[in-house]
Order: C-alpha cells, then structure tokens, then sequence
C-alpha cells in the first residue's frame, strides 16, 4: 500500500515537474508566437514562473506583442489586438460569451476575471479566432481550469503583494481538494490601490480601486469517460477611478455560472466532446459624486445578462482532426442617463442610452486541420450565424426613429468567416501562410447607442441600425528559423477592412453632452487597411543568459489615406534573462517611437516616443511539504513621465514602483 502510494505521488509530481516545465516552454514561445499566453498551468503553478506572480490579467496580457492595452485608469485596461479594440474582436471567458455593461467601455470582459480562475489565455489572430463568435481582429479566450481529478487530497496556497506606487495590496487564498472521482476549489483574491504618482512624483487624482474575486469550482466523473464540472465567478469592483474620464465608478460587479459535462475517450473517433450551458449577468454603476466641478450631475447605470451554451465535439478521421462547435447565446444590455442640472428649477433629463437592446447569436463552427505529410499541415475552418438585435424598449426605439424613421424594432443579419492556413514546419526552420475573410455585426452601442459621450474626441455618438455588415479581407505571414544559439521570427498580417465602421460628424445635430464639440453618427469608410509586423529575435548566450528583442511595425489608414486612431507607433523590447535552478532575473528596456501617424480628427495628437527599464528576480524555496516563491522588481527605474499613444488622453503612466510577491503553498 505504501509503495504504492508513494508510486502515485512520484508520478503525479513527475506529471506536475512536466508541465511546469511544459509552461515555462510555452511561456517562453509566448514571446515569439504570442497565440498563446499561458498565464496559470495545472493546478496554477505556472504563475509562479511569472515575474510578478500576482500579476492582472491586464498585465499579463500586455506582454504579448500583437496585444496592447487601451487605458482610461490603473483598472479595466481594454486589450487591442491587432490595432482593433473590443468591437472588433471576440472575447470570451472559457468559450462564453459576456457583454459589458458599460457604454464608455469601462469594463472589458477581462475586468471581470482575475489569474485565480485562469488556466491560461488563447489569443487567435483574425478569422482564427472565431470559434466563440464572429469578429475582424481576432479572439481572446480565457480559458478556466478543468477536471481537476488529481487525487492529490487538501492543497492550498497564500499569496501576498505589496507595491509602493499606490499602496497597492493584493491577497489571494486557494484551496483545492481532490479526489479520483470528485474534486472541490475556491479562491479569493482582493486588490486595493490608492491613486499611484506618475513619474516626477505627481500624483494621478482618481486612478485608486479596489476589487476582488471569488471564485468555485467542482467536478465529478461518472466514468472514465464522462464527467460533469459546475463553475461559478463572483467579480466585484468599488471606487474605480477613471482619471482619463469625466465619471468614476462606484460599482461593477458580475457573476458568470456555467454547467458543462464532458466526455473524453482516446480510444474511439470521438476524441472529446464538451457541452456547457451558461449564464452571467453584470451591474454596472457610474458616479461622478467625487468629482468637484461637473457641469451638470450624471447618474449612468448600466445592465447586461447572457444566457447561452456550446457543444463542442473533437474527433479524428485519418489525417484530419477535426471540431465543430455549434453555440447560440442571448443577451440583454440596457443603459440609462439622467442628468440632474445644477439649477433646482429646471428638470431632469433622462433617457435610454443602450434601450434595452436584445441580441440572439447562434451559429456554428467548423475546422479541419489535415496533415498533409508529417512536415505540411493544412487547416480550414468556417463560422456561419445567424445574429437578431430586437430593440424591447418603445420609449428607447422611439428615441432612435426621429433619427431613423423607417427603423424597424428587430434586424437580422446573417454573418460568415472562412480562413485557411498552410504550414511547413522542419526542425529549424518553420513557415505558414494564411488567407481569411470573415464579417461582423455592429455592437450594441455602434447599431443602438443613444447620444454616448466619447471624451477622447469629445463627440456625442448615436448608434445607425441601418449599418452594413464589416467586412475583412486578410493575410498573414509567419516565419522562423533557428541558427544554433539564435532563433529569429516574423509575423505579419494585413487585413483589408470594407464597411469600416467609425463615427462621422453630423453638423446639423446638436450635442447633449455640456462641452462637446458636436454630434457623431456610426456611419462606415469604404475600406480601411490595418497591416502590422513584428521581428522577434532569442539569442541564448549560455545555459543560462538569454535575450530576447522584439520590433514592431503597424499602420493604419482609411480610403482617403487619413490616418485610424488607435494605431501603434513603432515599437520595441529588449529583454536579458537569467535562469539557473530556482533562481530567475530580468532586466528590461522597452519604449514606444513618435507617434507620427496620429489621428487628429478623432481626438488623438502627437505622442512623443518613450523608453523605460524594468528589473526583477525571483526565487523558489523548497521545504519539505511547502515551498515560498518570492519575487520582487522595480518597474520604471528612472522614473520617466511618459504616456503612450493608447493612454486615453494623454493621461500619464505610473512612476518608478517597487514590488514584492509572497506565495506559500502547502
Ligand atoms: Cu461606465
């Protein structure tokens, strides 16, 4: 008996070395190829390899190269990929869809989740990503851990952050028990931050927050094949403060629930089959109580519910894997504003800004990867939907046909993707080509929004149910090659956007927002081109010094050769990383050039070019039931005052910080 547990444990830590190592690897692609980044391995460990093990999603997801953070504050960053943001793209949480209940796009689906509750973070580019839901730019998924039948009994694990920029604390507490048949964890994690001090010791008024997560998850397996798995995240945020924004927020808080059962067998041409049924709804509560001097006092509180499900088969046929993913999911978002005027006598205003819009998407989802011989694979996949918006608000569509008399309360439109993808791959060099074309409907606030403030251009923007369809023509290129010591990488992808959906200035509406400079309708370009390459290079010096440099290049620009907004300038990271046995150390140089190719006419100026170092190191402790990670790390040694072009106003970044990351696993 006793041999044969201690045969048990040496095979589940030599499981448990594996994909640690396996992580680390996959970390370490991550830098080049960036389609996945791995933020938590099995059992979570693998954020212990991180430099800063209590990290934000945000965070994490800033280091990949195609992705970069839109920042209206120090919380709820919107990530970007491919120079596109939220509209453009699908984000999902474990192959759920969530819609945000903010219509000044406070609150990402990425602010609702924390690292507790991932296992890791798929990032696809393009028509790659559409496996959730249609889109132009690609797809982010963040996938929730699974079937966690370790029978590795009671675990649990402590982590502790401290950063001076801001007072930040962060806390997290896990527990896991696991058996053969059944398994039960929690986490919680809680984060607070005063406002931080941009560098030069300036303070940042409004950027404080606090939040934090619970999440619990259990499984059990009916048989070797089948097993049913409940998941439940509850996500609250308070006292967000938006300093590139007029309003803060007092409340944003979710709960996302999911039942899935799973069937998984090696042996018979279904390889895998998941069928999960879900739910989540969000409040989301904006105040302006701590601003002292407003023109005119604004409640804007905004709700969104999501009910759906997936059934997701794998099999194989010869040559070919093959999924198909067939999904639907139904969604409500509603948003009202009331204004109340500073003068006692006159009314309040108020009104539907999202009203009570009800989207129901269904479609489904084919890809085969065929292996053409060992060395060539050739992959195809296809998204078709169905989408219906219906408007259920009367006071709400009424609003909408002064604009839009002949607007109708329900729309329909049918949307498809198909991409394709050939790679060869020899054992050092590797090459792949891909062609897509893929559509997607207008987002609520695009189709429906109701006089939506955007105070970057600082225009009032109506919504235009009458919009067409985007549409994206692209191209992609990735090459590889290892030359001993040194492994250098391009990537690159052009996408031809028709139908390219922007707000234009009408000059005879009025604003209602006090201050504005007018009124945008959603109205779209002919076509639009976004190309974007990066050249990653990894140079290993010795067993133990590596580096690591990336450049990036991106463009955008619309038919009359006017420049997009939101396009990253000229980039680059030079990484030096040391490694031996437990102990990791990295000194970091990264900046941004001139952001010479600005959009003025949507509000953006000249962002002047930046460089910041970053230094950390880490180590593990290993007793004899428990071990102790500690990181720790300077971020913006020389204390520059920079921002960048994707900080919302110009508003400026965090000074020099210090930090430290205790975890203590039992
Ligand atoms: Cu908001």
């Amino acid at each position: 008996m006793k041999h044969i547990l201690l045969f048990i444990g040496c095979f589940f830590i030599g499981g448990f070395l594996y994909s640690q190592d396996k992580n680390q690897r996959k970390t370490n692609d991550s830098i080049r190829k960036l389609d996945e980044i791995v933020l938590t391995g099995r059992r979570k460990l693998s954020n212990y390899r991180q430099q800063k093990t209590l990290s934000s999603i945000d965070e994490y997801l800033e280091k990949a190269n195609k992705i970069t953070m839109i920042k209206r504050g120090n919380y709820a960053w919107e990530p970007s990929l491919n120079n596109m943001t939220s509209d453009r793209l699908s984000v999902t949480i474990d192959g759920m869809q969530i819609y945000g209940a903010c219509t000044d796009k406070m609150d990402p689906i990425t602010s609702y989740v924390d690292v507790s509750n991932l296992e890791k973070v798929t990032v696809n580019s393009g028509q790659e990503g559409t496996e959730n839901t249609n889109c132009i730019g690609g797809g982010i998924d963040l996938k929730l851990p699974s079937s966690k039948f370790y029978d590795s009994g009671l675990k649990s694990s402590i982590d502790l952050g401290y950063e001076t920029n801001g007072n930040y604390k962060s806390t997290g507490l896990d527990i896991e028990y696991s058996a053969n048949k059944f398994y039960i964890s929690a986490d919680g994690i809680f984060r607070k931050s005063d406002n931080y001090t941009a560098g030069g010791n300036i303070e940042v008024n409004y950027s404080q927050f606090q939040k934090y997560n619970i999440s619990v998850q259990s499984g059990y397996k009916i048989n070797d094949s089948n097993s049913i798995e409940v998941d439940l995240i509850y996500d609250q945020a308070n006292d967000v403060g938006y300093p590139a924004l007029p309003m803060d927020v007092s409340l944003a808080k979710a709960t996302i629930a999911s039942l899935a059962h799973n069937y998984k067998n090696d042996s018979t041409t279904i390889k895998a089959w998941e069928t999960k049924l879900y739910f989540n709804t969000i409040t989301h509560i904006m105040d302006d109580s701590k601003r002292p001097n407003v023109p005119i006092r604004m409640d804007m509180p905004g709700w969104s519910d999501t009910y759906g499900f997936y059934s997701k088969v794998k099999f194989n046929l010869n040559k070919h894997r093959l999924i198909a993913n067939l999904n639907s999911h139904y969604n409500r978002s509603l948003a009202e504003m009331t204004m109340y005027p500073n003068d006692p006598t006159e009314n309040t205003m108020f009104m539907y800004t999202w009203p009570d819009v009800k989207t129901f998407n269904s479609g489904i989802y084919l890809k085969d990867e065929f292996n053409i011989t060992p060395h060539q694979t050739l992959s195809l996949s296809t998204r078709l939907a169905l989408q219906i918006n219906r408007i259920d608000n009367t006071v709400g569509l009424q609003s909408l046909q002064i604009y839009y008399p002949d607007m109708q309360d329900s729309k329909s439109r049918f949307l498809t993707s198909l991409s394709s993808n050939y790679s060869f791959k020899k054992h050092d060099y590797e090459l792949s080509f891909g062609l897509g074309y893929g559509e997607r409907a207008p987002s609520v606030s695009e189709g429906y929004g109701f006089y939506l403030f955007n105070s970057f251009d600082k225009y009032d923007y109506i919504g235009n149910p009458n919009l067409k369809n985007e549409k994206a023509l692209e191209f992609n290129f990735n090459a590889n090659r290892t030359f001993k010591k040194l492994n250098v990488a391009i990537e690159a992808s052009y996408f031809y956007i028709s139908d390219y959906i922007i707000g234009e200035i009408d000059p005879t509406l009025i604003a209602m927002t006090i201050g504005a400079n007018g009124v945008r309708i959603y109205k779209a370009l002919d076509n639009a081109s976004i190309f974007s390459a990066f050249l990653n290079t990894e140079y290993k010096i010795s067993s133990s010094f590596a580096i690591n440099t990336s450049i990036g290049y991106n463009y955008g620009k619309g038919d009359s050769n006017q420049n997009l907004p939101l396009i990253r300038p000229f980039s680059y990271l030079a990484e030096l990383n040391y490694m031996h046995k437990s102990f990791s150390s990295s000194l970091q140089l990264k900046g941004d050039g001139n952001q010479t190719n600005y959009s003025a006419n949507y509000g953006e100026d000249l962002t002047p070019s930046y460089s910041i170092m970053n230094f950390n190191l880490g180590n593990r402790f290993e007793f004899k039931d428990t071990s102790i990670i500690l990181k720790m790390g300077i971020e913006n040694i020389f204390d520059k005052n920079y921002s960048t072009y994707a900080d919302w106003n110009n508003f400026p970044r965090q000074g020099r910080n210090f930090y430290i990351n205790l975890s203590y696993l039992m």
